[in-house]
């Protein structure tokens, strides 16, 4: 019942991988290291185009800032566009430092809502210098106990931060910005869901679009409507893709659970934000025990079988039998779809790409790993714990 989707439809997947996904990372407990690990947003953005080289699928390389930060922007992305990618979205970063140990855009005192402010519009000017379209946002504020501070005092100061970033944009750029349930506060946070996102956004206008992070729901939440739902709102700007069994685990995507993986990329084939550049597919997870460059191999591959098993669902049968109301019949179509081998066909699909055939395999035997453990000693810790 399965149909076989154009070579075509298959090839418009594009994912963009993180710079925080290369270096060593961990969690409370322990950051392991990793031989080869990359001293420096040069080397990242090296591993990262292995991927890229391999797969077919990781054009571009989202940067973080101050992790990325480097003296010279233009060679960053000159050395992106020799290696055959490209910097992407600029992440910001107010949750490390002291100054914002009650908030950052939501903090009670100016100055440092003043400082956040700030700091987002140096990300604006290291998108205009890399040639970078988004800037995403994502807030560790919140607070840890009732009464700590006024919630709706917060959401005001927000507003006003975020109408302050956004109105530095050029008309080409986009705030994106991402929701969180939980973590690092614990009694509220300041962006906690998609329609305080979705609100956020709506007041700021027409360049500021929803990050869905997979990880950054309650067990449980059915998050293919969230998709649904943005896409018919207009305002699905970027995913953060990876798997999770409890919390915000950022494991590789389509390992803990591929089905709802397919089902999210149901609805986003569904719902036309496959092949659409505004709404970009990113990687945002850690290999905190696994080998980095593999992992994310593996994990633009996950993506990319998922998304050729939407790809082969019946969709003129499917609507017949939800208009009949045949239950059965429409879920088997489902099935059927997510159910098929769709490995032979992606390995035809690289072969006609001149594409390895088998990705993994060939970076494994490439050399490369064992080189860069032989050349790179003191590898940088790129992301933070848990
Ligand atoms: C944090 O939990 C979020 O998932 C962020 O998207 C992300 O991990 C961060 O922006 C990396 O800086
Ligand atoms: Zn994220
Ligand atoms: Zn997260």
């Amino acid at each position: 019942m399965a149909i076989a989707p154009s070579q075509e439809q298959l090839a418009k997947l594009r994912i963009e991988v993180a710079s925080w996904a290369y270096g060593n990372s961990g969690t409370r407990f322990r950051v392991f290291g990793t031989p080869g690990t990359p001293r420096d947003p040069f080397e990242k953005i090296a591993d990262a185009a292995q991927v890229h080289a391999a797969t077919g699928l990781a054009p571009t390389v989202a940067i973080h800032i101050p992790w990325d930060r480097v003296d010279d922007y233009d060679a960053l992305r000159r050395h992106a566009e020799d290696l055959g990618v490209a910097v992407g979205t600029v992440n910001s970063n107010t949750f490390q430092e002291e100054d914002y140990k009650f908030g950052s855009l939501t903090h009670p005192d100016a100055r440092v809502r003043r400082k956040a402010v700030d700091h987002h519009l140096e990300c604006i000017d290291i998108m205009r210098a890399t040639g970078v379209r988004d800037l995403k946002i994502w807030l560790a504020d919140g607070t840890n106990y009732p009464g700590q501070d006024s919630i709706r005092a917060r959401q005001d100061r927000l507003a006003e931060g975020l109408a302050a970033i956004y109105a530095a944009l050029d008309a080409d750029q986009r705030l994106l910005l991402e929701y969180k349930f939980f973590e690092p506060a614990f009694y509220h946070t300041d962006v906690p869901d998609w329609g305080t996102s979705f609100a956020h956004t709506v007041a700021l206008g027409e360049q500021a679009k929803v990050v869905l992070d997979t990880g950054h729901h309650a067990p449980g939440t059915n998050i293919e409507f969230i998709v649904a739902q943005l896409l018919r709102l207009g305002k699905l700007g970027a995913f953060d893709l990876n798997s999770r069994f409890y919390a915000d685990d950022d494991l590789i995507v389509g390992l803990a659970d591929p089905f709802q993986l397919f089902r999210i990329m149901h609805e986003l084939v569904a719902g036309g934000g496959y092949g659409d550049p505004d709404v970009q597919l990113v990687l945002d997870q850690c290999h905190n025990i696994e080998a980095k460059i593999p992992g994310q191999i593996r994990s633009v591959l996950n993506v990319q079988e998922a998304v050729a098993k939407v790809l082969s669902i019946d969709t003129e049968a499917l609507a017949a039998a939800q208009r009949d109301c045949d239950v059965l019949l429409a879920n088997d179509i489902l099935m059927d779809a997510y159910s098929t081998d769709v490995r032979p066909m992606l390995a035809e699909l690289r072969a006609a790409r001149g594409l390895p055939e088998d990705p993994m395999r060939h970076f494994l035997a490439s050399g490369y790993l064992e080189r860069i453990a032989d050349e790179r000693v003191g590898g940088a810790q790129a992301s933070w714990g848990a």
